[in-house]
């Protein structure tokens, strides 16, 4: 089965060319000048459109456990929606709880996703307990192809490490080549910022960014560095929302430290006004680290333009307004954190092409072909070229589109984007070849979606 992608304009990480695409099966077969060939079975009309390689999004949180609840997306529903935004593959994160083993945590990861996933996917393991056997069991993750293990130096109690745990867990990244992926916000002095809000009677979402200020994940990425760097761990900072952590990336990176960051378009997008909102509309928007204010905005977008943040993942973690959000009604600690974001992560940033804050090729590399790199997909994910994946979008820069929950096919019942308007949308979408998503139709189905076992990070020097 061949299928001729013609007339569009191609993109890739270093630029544009008017080319035909042609697919084999599930996999490109060529990239050539325009009329080269001739003969397909199906022949798709890209007149007009970019073709451009599937987006990665190397963040999400599909069925995730939360204090006490599950995050309203399944693998089913989350690669579902991922797919109508031209999302082709997804990294989500298994969670080893306390007492149990990696190995286990891999194996029920497994059992949620196998046969439901729409589009391709791969783990992640979070690490919450370090002890000997865990240390071991990275190895046989870094073999099974689970290459990024994700700590945390925020919630003490929950998911938590010390220094001497992540010291611990880095110098076993050194030697088997992962990356140690993490949160860095300073969960000991944060608690203590929230039990004084509280015991104040101020129990509003706004709370959340305010018991969390940007210092406190300064600090903490400043420190996950210095750990990295006395134990030569490559390591990745996930969900950057403050500029100043983004100061501590960029002075790693310019000192030539293996340290990379990846940011998420709600901060480039939202703020802390968001969170302010009344009637508890705020608890919309919790999510750790939280919405900044709207200056740090400027810095997120100059920081992807230098490269010192070079991935944008959505860390799509989606509770719903009614039941979930509801937790926390008068005690903001108790909200889910996490916010829906798989659907739109590509229009989101389009918009930032529109505005003319990224290229054209930097809108392909943070979406795509880095996060390919980043985390051992290259090149079969993350660029079209002959013999990879044929996952690609056909994408129509003009037409216009307006977010709203009622619209959208996330599984939760509010859009934090609601009633935005955007340039751009997703016209065609292939994964393997198959015709997932055409025009305003889905051909898609479960289980069409296979496990990616991942190599090492594609950027060590
Ligand atoms: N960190 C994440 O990466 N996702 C959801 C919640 C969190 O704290
Ligand atoms: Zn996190
Ligand atoms: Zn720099
Ligand atoms: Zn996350």
């Amino acid at each position: 089965m061949r299928t001729l992608i013609r007339g569009g304009t191609v993109l890739s990480s270093t630029g544009a060319a008017t080319a035909d695409v042609l697919v084999d099966g599930e996999t490109i077969a060529a990239v050539a000048a325009p009329g080269v060939f001739t003969e397909a079975d199906t022949v798709l009309d890209a007149t007009g459109r970019y073709v451009l390689p599937g987006g990665i999004d190397a963040h999400t949180h599909m069925e995730m456990p939360f204090g006490g609840t599950f995050s309203a997306d399944t693998f089913e529903t989350g690669t579902r929606a991922a797919a109508w935004g031209g999302t082709t593959t997804i990294i989500d994160f298994a969670v080893q709880a306390k007492g149990t083993s990696l190995l286990s945590t891999l194996d029920k990861w497994h059992e949620k996703a196998e046969g439901d996933c729409a589009i391709d996917y791969g783990f992640h393991m979070i690490v919450s307990d370090v002890n000997d056997g865990t240390l071991k069991e990275m190895e046989s993750c870094v073999d099974s192809g689970v290459s990024s293990f994700k700590m945390f130096m925020a919630y003490p109690g929950v998911f938590y490490s010390t220094d001497g745990e992540i010291l611990r867990a880095m110098h076993k990244a050194t030697e088997t080549g992962a990356t140690i992926m993490m949160h860095a916000e300073n969960g000991i002095a944060i608690d203590q910022l929230v039990a004084r809000a509280l015991a104040e009677g101020k129990g509003e979402p706004v709370q959340h960014g305010l018991t969390r200020p940007p210092e406190l994940e300064g600090e903490a990425t400043s420190r996950a560095i210095t750990l990295a760097k006395v134990t030569g761990a490559p390591l990745y900072i996930v969900h950057l929302s403050a500029a100043q952590a983004l100061a501590a990336v960029a002075q790693a990176r310019d000192e030539g430290q293996n340290v990379f960051a990846e940011t998420c378009p709600q901060y480039l997008y939202l703020s802390i006004e968001d969170l302010a909102k009344p009637d508890f509309e705020g608890a919309k928007y919790v999510a750790s680290p939280p919405l900044r204010e709207k200056h740090h905005q400027a810095d997120l977008w100059r920081g992807l333009r230098t490269n010192d943040l070079s991935v944008v993942s959505t860390d799509h973690c989606p509770f719903c307004f009614k039941d979930q959000k509801e937790l926390g009604r008068g005690d903001f600690s108790k909200i889910p954190n996490g916010m829906p974001g798989v659907e739109h992560r590509m229009d989101l940033l389009h918009q930032g092409v529109v505005a003319g804050e990224i290229s054209l090729a930097r809108w392909v590399e943070a979406c795509s072909t880095t996060p390919a790199r980043m985390f051992g997909l290259y090149p079969r994910k993350g660029v079209l070229a002959p013999g990879s994946d044929a996952d690609i979008v056909i994408y129509d820069p003009a037409a216009e589109q307006t977010l709203s929950a009622a619209t959208h096919h996330m599984a939760v019942d509010y859009s934090a984007y609601e009633g935005m308007t955007i340039t751009g949308k997703v016209d065609t979408v292939l994964s393997r070849g198959r015709v997932v998503v055409d025009g305003g139709e889905y051909h898609g189905s479960a289980g069409h979606g296979r496990f990616l076992s991942r190599d090492l990070c594609q950027y060590l020097g």
